[in-house]
């Protein structure tokens, strides 16, 4: 193998790296987690504002759909300063609301399949709990909550769908 043929093959490989590294980037201040981003937004807003607030990211509320996005965004929370949230409370993008009962990410339109309720929820009360929660004070553990409540939410985007927008 002559040394050009060594520095074309170097060229193709650090070429394969820089794309690779590029398309694995998140939104500013989002972090990465198994190909998606994410962020915790410690401002006050209802579940359909919060939605609202994410799609302005092009982003979606976030789902979690299996122990490992369970524990990431746990950890994820419990790293952030406690001074940063408003309520410790935070929307993720499932709700009942089309079909009592019935539990659907708002991102897929699938129905939840893994779920990590709290004992006793979901337990729709009051008016009605229609929008999914999970909570510092529950050891993140999921709530059925109140849709118009205010409290802090998780925002969500594929890596792929990110650099896609950004082009
Ligand atoms: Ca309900
Ligand atoms: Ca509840």
């Amino acid at each position: 193998m002559s040394l050009l043929t060594v520095y074309l093959h170097l060229g193709v490989v650090l070429t394969f790296c820089v794309v690779y590294v590029y398309t694995i980037e998140c939104p500013d201040a989002f972090v990465s987690h198994q190909g998606v981003c994410y962020k915790e937004f410690g401002i006050l807003a209802n579940w359909n504002e919060a939605k609202t607030y994410c799609e302005a990211y092009g982003a979606d509320l976030a789902t979690v759909a299996n122990d490992r996005d369970q524990t990431f965004l746990s950890g994820y929370l419990q790293r952030l300063s406690s001074s940063y949230f408003n309520s410790g409370i935070f929307w993720l993008g499932g709700s009942d609301q089309a079909s009592e009962g019935t539990w659907i990410w708002d991102k897929s339109q699938q129905q939840i399949t893994y779920t990590k309720w709290k004992t006793g929820e979901p337990n729709n009360a009051g008016k009605g709990e229609n929008c999914l929660t999970m909570s510092f004070s529950d050891n993140f553990l999921w709530n059925d909550n109140n849709c118009a409540h205010k409290y802090n939410f998780i925002c969500e985007v594929r890596s792929s769908d990110f650099s896609t927008v950004v082009g």
